[in-house]
């Protein structure tokens, strides 16, 4: 099995001329130049002493070029670590510190503020949307390297920074094997090929728009339509020149809002796929109703890839996130025992497979207690198989809120909001949202004496967590309802606050 840099050069040496991305409004970016461009960016990461095992640690805008960026680090047999854009100084500290890149690729704009930790062995290069920047600077002047450094499978190729119950974002170590196997299986499953023109308005710091997305573009020898963000509009614009979108929900729910949804704007796609939440299933419906198409609905983690999907060809089933992908095994158990459940039975969801990475980075103890001795891997999400063999999610064991397809963990919200002056407690919860699936909402208790202004609360978070992270409503109640061990009951909450913001 290649990896997905000798995928590229192999897609790159059958179509060269072909475009590889293409931007409203911008020039094309052929195999070929990306190759070229992927072969200088390798030169200049050589030049800074970038050499495998490396981490080359990237928060920067999406562009072509950190596409390249991603691929030059895999050919120099670095690791590659994205970092949402939203991330604030004080939460790329942590990265740094934990991950010790040895190189930091920032936005121009935030060169300022990161130089400073252009310290010991850490670079810190910049990276614009426009294809500029210091790092492209240093790639022009250093001579192409084209001899990639030869990797096995089980080295490493990426490692994705997912945040805990604890509070403490742990690092997912992902193999070039992970890479690989998982973009195939999709590749084959979803029927994936060169003739496919992909709408990407993912971003690309993620599994879903960097691992199943553009590599499966970049593998297939396909063309992306990159967009910097997703805007409903010009989806709908530009899907007469596609045929697959992928998305989170929300896409899905902002598309049906549009009354230009049709079967005769959607006439040429041949594929809509949504992951990374769950859809509802009256979106899929109401979708199908609307333009004839079914919605291809796929579940997967960024310590796992994806693990299962709806079939291509057979039923896509509202509701239900589908069978397992090649050589993928689910297996539904009970929570405390651990033994296997039969069908239409609720429980833990574990999966075990190539796709499922190495562990977390440098947390051996936290990584053995989320797999299996015979190495199924807990996912944290609780759901059951049916007879039919389809998965069905119904909720999750982590503390966990997914908003607009972004993972948010309770637990650094409410640490960040008790340490406000005249808080004494909180609890912060996922409750139903109309654009972003959940919405994330903090439960604020005061200190004696003190009021909560949940619009003050809100303006104190602001700089410390990214914006994505911070509550959309802070709700001040005298106390949280706690069962008889102490516990703070979060779904005696969800259930009290479930209208709030479908409500108004
Ligand atoms: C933006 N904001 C958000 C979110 N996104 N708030 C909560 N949740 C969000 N997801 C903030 C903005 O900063 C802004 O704040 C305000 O909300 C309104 O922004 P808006 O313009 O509506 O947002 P947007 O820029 O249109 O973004 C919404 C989005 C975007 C298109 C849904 O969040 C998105 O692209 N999500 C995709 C996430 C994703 O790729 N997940 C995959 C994870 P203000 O106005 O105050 O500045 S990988 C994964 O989960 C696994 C592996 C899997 O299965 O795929
Ligand atoms: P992440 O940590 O960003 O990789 O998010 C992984 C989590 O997203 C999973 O454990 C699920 O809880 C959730 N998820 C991904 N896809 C789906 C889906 N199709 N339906 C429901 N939840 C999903």
């Amino acid at each position: 099995m290649p990896t997905i840099h000798e995928s590229f050069l192999r897609s790159a040496a059958t179509h060269p001329d072909k475009a590889l991305f293409e931007r409203p409004g911008r020039p094309d970016l052929t195999y070929a130049q990306a190759k070229a461009t992927v072969a200088h960016l390798a030169g200049a990461l050589s030049a800074i002493g970038i050499t495998p095992g490396d981490r080359v640690a990237v928060q920067v805008l999406k562009s072509p070029e950190a596409i390249c960026l991603y691929l030059a680090t895999l050919a120099v047999g670095g690791v590659y670590l994205p970092l949402n854009t939203a991330y604030t100084g004080a939460e790329i500290d942590h990265f740094i510190d934990d991950a010790a890149p040895r190189l930091f690729v920032c936005a121009p704009e935030t060169a300022t503020e990161h130089r400073r930790r252009a310290t010991g062995g850490l670079a810190v290069e910049t990276l614009g949307s426009d294809g500029d920047g210091s790092l492209m600077d240093l790639a022009g002047a250093s001579p192409p390297r084209t001899d990639p450094v030869p990797v096995a499978m089980t080295d490493h190729a990426a490692i994705l920074y997912t945040s805990g119950t604890t509070g403490r974002s742990k690092g997912a170590v992902l193999t070039h094997g992970n890479l690989a196997s998982n973009c195939e299986a999709l590749i084959e499953c979803w029927r994936f090929t060169e003739a496919d023109r992909l709408l990407h308005a993912l971003p690309i710091f993620h599994t879903h728009g960097l691992f199943v997305a553009a590599d499966m573009a970049i593998v297939a020898g396909a063309t992306m339509i990159f967009l910097d963000a997703f805007d409903p509009e010009q989806v709908l614009d530009l899907m007469g020149e596609a045929t697959v979108l992928m998305g989170v929900p929300t896409f899905y729910t902002r598309l049906l809002r549009s009354p230009r949804l049709s079967p005769g704007t959607t006439s040429g796609m041949r594929l809509f796929v949504s992951g990374s939440a769950p859809l509802l299933a009256e979106d899929h419906r109401a979708f199908t109703e609307r333009t004839g198409a079914a919605i291809l609905e796929r579940y997967g983690m960024t310590e796992t890839c994806m693990i299962t999907s709806n079939p291509y060809e057979g039923e896509r089933i509202p509701g239900s996130v589908g069978m397992p992908l090649r050589d993928v095994e689910v297996r539904v158990t009970d929570r405390e025992s651990g033994t296997l459940l039969p069908p239409g039975e609720i429980g833990m969801v574990e999966v075990r497979g190539p796709g499922v990475f190495e562990g977390y980075w440098q947390m051996p103890e936290k990584t053995a207690a989320e797999f299996r001795d015979d190495g199924f891997f807990i996912t944290g999400d609780v759901g059951l198989i049916g007879e039919d063999g389809y998965l069905r999610l119904v909720g999750r064991d982590k503390d966990l809120v997914i908003s607009g397809g972004y993972n948010v963990y309770p637990k650094e919200i409410e640490d960040a909001i008790d340490a406000l002056p005249g808080v004494l407690e909180s609890a912060v919860i996922g409750l139903p949202h109309p654009d972003l699936g959940e919405g994330v909402t903090a439960i604020v208790v005061p200190r004696e004496g003190h009021e909560i202004d949940p619009r003050a609360v809100i303006d104190s978070l602001a700089g410390r967590l990214a914006r994505y992270k911070q509550p959309k409503r802070v709700v001040p109640v005298p106390e949280l309802p706690r069962n008889v061990m102490g516990k703070v009951q979060k779904a005696e909450l969800r259930r009290t606050y479930a209208d709030l913001y479908t409500s108004a």
